[in-house]
């Protein structure tokens, strides 16, 4: 049995947890919010499993005084939670819904109440049906849209709100939305793919300067999802996967801190990156006060039979496919890597001279252990966190500049096109009844919030 120690984060570091409002806000269709893109993609006939969907998910849209509760016995510092577009502006552009704001006002006030960081995204896949009909961010025009969008964000909220995000996740949103068509709005285009996976950034470009002219002092990032792109069993082509490499990460960190998409995405992609206009990037780079990282695996993938094209989720790359899960996972089938959290946040410090401060946006594991007795004992999310939480520290030894961590996710919630068997909440969502549970992993890591670190821990 081995013995890991008890280890302290800094004494500044903020602890919380993260969710996404279609995810879990449900009242898709109360107080004047109109249809996403999730909405009708969980209502099409096979597309999400068990033909789940988000109309109700946990409820939270009525339940938010006991869920800001729940997060405040949990001693959380900080909650990282999406603002739903269609909630607030609700075709995407022609005015604002009052209803849906004021929902957001007593969010954000129950926080402040219970001195809670608010630390709302702005964009968390759900784009309003009503721009999706005019090409959603395939089209250009969508993008001032979005800024629209933020400025309001930042008009109404600013004076309480400090911390925001502009986007999660955006390579999900293009290759998963865009080139593989296992997400909302279910397109597989790989130009398509490659002009929204553009068109996020310009949006988050053009967001972050409407953001400062409407208040000073906000903290403004952009939420992405890196990974390392590891080779194992039949080795892959390393220029292949150097170009997954660019297509999952550089992409988004080159454009965002540095002004220019890497050159060999840009030459590999040719055509598709036509959407790309003369002084784009340069308005993409807007100085940001923080970057969010979500972390949960490395990439695991091995040489193809033939030198074609095996995922759509990374156009252009050829002669490679995922390799098989041979390693431990979780629920999801995702390796658990936590060596690779630490190799990646030390590989962006070293790549990114100006990489703003990070927080950890999202990490976590979905486990499916039952509610017994009141009680459930889910010893191997709190191993996964534990063991997460170590490697993180290991990073922030080697100079890497952390302030917060939000797990994933404080309710097992709606998990898009897996629905809703895939839970990653430390508090157990009964989807018949709506009743919360916290799990012995929101106790766990309530003592790590109040002891500001890690317990010794046995194998
Ligand atoms: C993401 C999204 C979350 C997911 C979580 C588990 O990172 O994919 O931000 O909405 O639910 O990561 O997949």
């Amino acid at each position: 049995m081995s013995q890991r120690p008890a280890l302290r984060f800094p004494s500044d570091f903020v602890w919380g947890a993260a969710t996404a409002a279609y995810q879990i806000e449900g009242a898709v269709a109360e107080d004047g919010r109109r249809p996403s893109v999730w909405d009708r993609y969980s209502h099409t006939e096979g597309k999400v499993a068990n033909g789940d969907n988000g109309d109700i998910a946990c409820d939270h849209y009525h339940r938010v005084e006991a869920d800001v509760q729940l997060m405040a016995d949990l001693g959380l510092q900080t909650y990282r939670f999406s603002i739903a577009w269609p909630r607030v502006i609700p075709d995407g552009r022609t005015r604002a819904n009052q209803a849906g704001l004021a929902w957001y006002h007593r969010l954000i006030d129950l926080l402040l109440e219970h001195g809670i960081t608010p630390c709302p995204t702005l964009f968390h896949w759900d784009l309003p049906e009503g721009l999706e009909e005019i090409g959603g961010f395939r089209n250009r025009d969508t993008v001032s849209w979005f800024a629209d969008y933020a400025a309001l964000m930042a008009q109404e909220f600013g004076d309480r709100v400090t911390m925001w995000s502009t986007f999660n996740e955006p390579w999900c949103y293009a290759y998963l939305g865009h080139g593989s068509g296992a997400h909302a709005p279910g397109l597989r285009d790989p130009k398509a793919a490659v002009t929204v996976a553009h068109h996020q950034l310009l949006a988050h470009g053009l967001a972050v300067q409407a953001m400062r002219s409407e208040r000073d002092g906000l903290a403004l990032g952009i939420v992405i999802n890196p990974s390392n792109i590891v080779s194992e069993g039949v080795e892959a082509d390393e220029a292949e996967i150097r170009m997954i490499d660019g297509i999952h990460n550089r992409w988004w960190f080159d454009a965002t801190l540095t002004g220019a998409y890497p050159a060999d995405v840009i030459e590999r992609y040719g055509e598709l990156a036509d959407a790309v206009q003369p002084g784009d990037v340069e308005t993409i780079a807007q100085p940001l006060d923080w970057m969010g990282i979500n972390y949960y695996f490395d990439i695991l993938v091995q040489q193809a039979a033939d030198r074609g094209l095996h995922m759509p989720e990374y156009p252009a790359v050829v002669g490679t496919e995922p390799s098989p899960m041979r390693a431990v996972h979780t629920d999801m089938g995702w390796p658990i890597t936590p060596a690779g959290f630490t190799e990646l946040l030390v590989r962006l410090r070293d790549d990114y001279p100006n990489l703003p401060p990070i927080y950890i946006t999202e990490n976590g594991a979905a486990y499916d252990d039952p509610v017994v007795d009141g009680r459930c004992h889910d010893e191997r999310r709190i191993d996964y966190l534990d063991l997460h939480l170590r490697a993180l520290l290991d990073a922030i030894e080697e100079g890497v500049d952390v302030r917060g961590y939000y797990q994933w996710s404080l309710l097992d919630n709606f998990e898009w096109a897996l629905g809703y068997d895939k839970r990653f909440g430390i508090v157990h969502v009964d989807f018949d009844t709506l009743e919360r549970t916290p799990r012995d992993s929101a106790l766990w890591y309530r003592d790590v919030i109040a002891r500001g670190g890690l317990p010794e821990h046995s194998d």
